[in-house]
């Protein structure tokens, strides 16, 4: 894992009935976790700018947006809901691309940058355990996002 590296985007995702990795593996999110969040939107983002740039590709990013349908894209806001598949013409991070709808209290996005040493260390051995023929990763800063108990378009969430 190249050791410039300054931020690790690590995303975490939940759906009401996801049993793939159970909750209390999540990173701290929503209470005192000090997260912003997104709610009653449909097809929205919102954005961060960063404490240290992201290198992604070769390419420096100062701003991650956080879109609702489970994308970060870094050049622009993305409001497009179909999963296109890849490659794709935009720098795009896609952990839960659906059409998400958040509109009449049908889940929550959280998100926040930390440069919390427990997280960031918590990360980095993460990482390592992930990637372990790879050389040592360190970060500076992390960007926590999660779709909380997201409901679907269009204002459903019975699932
Ligand atoms: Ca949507």
């Amino acid at each position: 894992m190249d050791q410039s590296c300054l931020l690790l985007l690590y995303l975490l995702l939940s759906l009401q009935n996801c049993l793939s990795v159970p909750i209390s593996r999540f990173y701290s999110f929503a209470g005192s976790s000090g997260d912003q969040t997104f709610t009653n939107v449909d097809d929205q983002a919102t954005f961060i700018n960063l404490s240290h740039d992201f290198i992604f590709y070769g390419y420096n990013f100062s701003t991650v947006f956080i879109n609702n349908n489970g994308l970060l894209s870094f050049h622009q806001a993305v409001n497009g809901y179909t999963s296109d598949s890849f490659p794709l013409p935009q720098t795009l991070i896609a952990p839960f691309w659906a059409d998400v709808d958040t509109r009449n209290g049908a889940g929550t996005v959280y998100y926040r940058e930390t440069t919390a040493s427990a997280i960031v260390s918590k990360v980095a051995q993460d990482v390592q355990l992930a990637f372990p023929g790879q050389p040592s990763f360190t970060a500076k800063s992390i960007v926590i996002v999660t779709w909380y108990q997201v409901g679907y378009y269009e204002e459903n969430n019975d699932k």
